[in-house]
């Protein structure tokens, strides 16, 4: 047995390339820093799920209709409680997620993306609404109406008027909050939903300002970033996490009807990385791990005081981001006991490390850097593989 303990050390090396796909997690980052060649899988993703590609599960209107089906109870305040917006929409953009990642074995390296309303750079450029860029999304092109002919989607006119779209004083005031749900308006979940969550949807309009709103593959980049502040919230205000709901009338029926085995609710899916979720119709996931990058860089750490644990075999870490100045794949990986500051700085943290036991297959993959940092324990015992690699495509392993 060999074990290794890394402190601070930077790591770049190259190793030969393994066949590794179909077990890579899954790190959503902002759709600007997509790539060319990533856009193009995604709608290809979107497109083949859609038409039913992977199972009648994902296939056209069905996820607008489960999310329709449930619009009226507590997955939303406006029609119920709402203390269940969180956990079911955390859990859609799961189920979705792997049914694009299991359209095709091209697209599994696929993870949602999100669309950071605070500082997306067309909000501080006045363009003009034309025939041309109105009403599909304007400058994401990714998303334009042209792509997704024959889903029924509308949209509005989105350009006119920016004043409804959640601002970062609008995220403040959620990711501040001392309570995570109650019934009181200035709750976490209450203002997330609120100010944040519907400013989206109503700027987009059409049909993303209804309950079919999931019809809209807009819907799914921006439920990404409210369930990123989600962990955000869960990351970055320690002690103010509280009454997270212990139950729930929503999720189990839900569960039963999509194939999952576990049942979801606030209390149990407050960690995004360590959703205990396991599925019926394609294959067991276990330790379904989804990591948010941000601002250029993926932070792979522990959480809530204890390391985290890389279980399983073949785990692929991946993160690039595409740099269109400089036309090159960027993207910088930190494992390893890190946060991010008041100023978005990568810090040492003490929340717990990220260790790899023996018998394990791990594997890390950036766009630019990879740094071991504190609390990074890899012991390497038989039939261990442990490698770290800096790649030249986005999905490149
Ligand atoms: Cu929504």
């Amino acid at each position: 047995m060999h074990t290794i303990y890394t402190r601070c050390l930077l790591i770049i090396c190259c190793v030969a390339t393994l066949h590794i796909r179909g077990t890579a997690q899954i790190i959503r980052k902002n759709y600007l820093e997509f790539a060319t060649s990533e856009k193009t899988d995604y709608v290809g993703a979107l497109n083949l799920v859609w038409a039913g590609g992977v199972s009648t599960v994902g296939k056209g209107t069905h996820f607008a209709d489960i999310h329709g089906s449930h619009f009226g109870t507590n997955i939303h305040s406006m029609r119920g409680d709402g203390s269940n917006f969180t956990s079911f929409h955390r859990f859609m953009l799961l189920h979705y997620e792997l049914m694009l990642r299991t359209s095709a074995p091209q697209y599994d390296y696929l993870a949602l993306p999100f669309w950071d309303w605070r500082n997306d750079p067309p909000k501080n450029i006045a363009l003009p609404i034309t025939a041309s860029n109105s009403p599909n999304f304007w400058y994401f092109d990714m998303l334009n109406l042209n792509k997704f002919t024959g889903w029924g989607v509308t949209r509005g006119a989105m350009l006119s008027d920016l004043s409804s779209l959640p601002t970062q004083q609008t995220f403040a005031t959620a990711i501040t909050s001392s309570t995570f749900w109650s019934l009181s308006s200035t709750s976490f979940s209450r203002v997330l939903e609120g100010s944040n969550h519907n400013g989206a949807h109503v700027w987009v309009g059409g049909t993303m300002g209804t309950g079919a709103s999931p019809r809209d593959p807009i819907f799914f980049i921006h439920h990404c970033m409210v369930d990123k502040i989600w962990q955000m919230y869960e990351d970055e205000t320690t002690g103010l996490q509280s009454n997270y709901p212990t139950t729930n009338y929503i999720i189990p029926s839900y569960n039963k009807q999509e194939g999952w085995v576990d049942d979801l609710y606030a209390d149990n899916t407050k960690d995004s990385r360590k959703i205990p979720f396991r599925y019926l119709l394609t294959q067991p996931v276990t330790n379904y791990d989804v990591w948010y990058a941000d601002k250029g860089a993926v932070i792979l750490d522990g959480a809530n005081g204890i390391d985290f644990l890389v279980l399983g075999i073949n785990k692929v870490y991946r993160y690039t981001a595409f740099d269109y100045i400089s036309n090159t794949l960027k993207g910088k990986m930190y494992v390893g006991d890190y946060k991010r500051d008041a100023t978005n700085a990568i810090v040492a943290d003490i929340k717990g490390g990220f260790v790899v036991n023996a018998g394990n297959v791990c594997h890390f993959r950036a766009g630019e850097e990879i740094t071991f940092g504190p609390g990074t324990t890899l012991t390497a015992g038989a039939g261990t593989d442990v490698t770290a690699k800096i790649i030249t495509t986005p999905n490149g392993f």
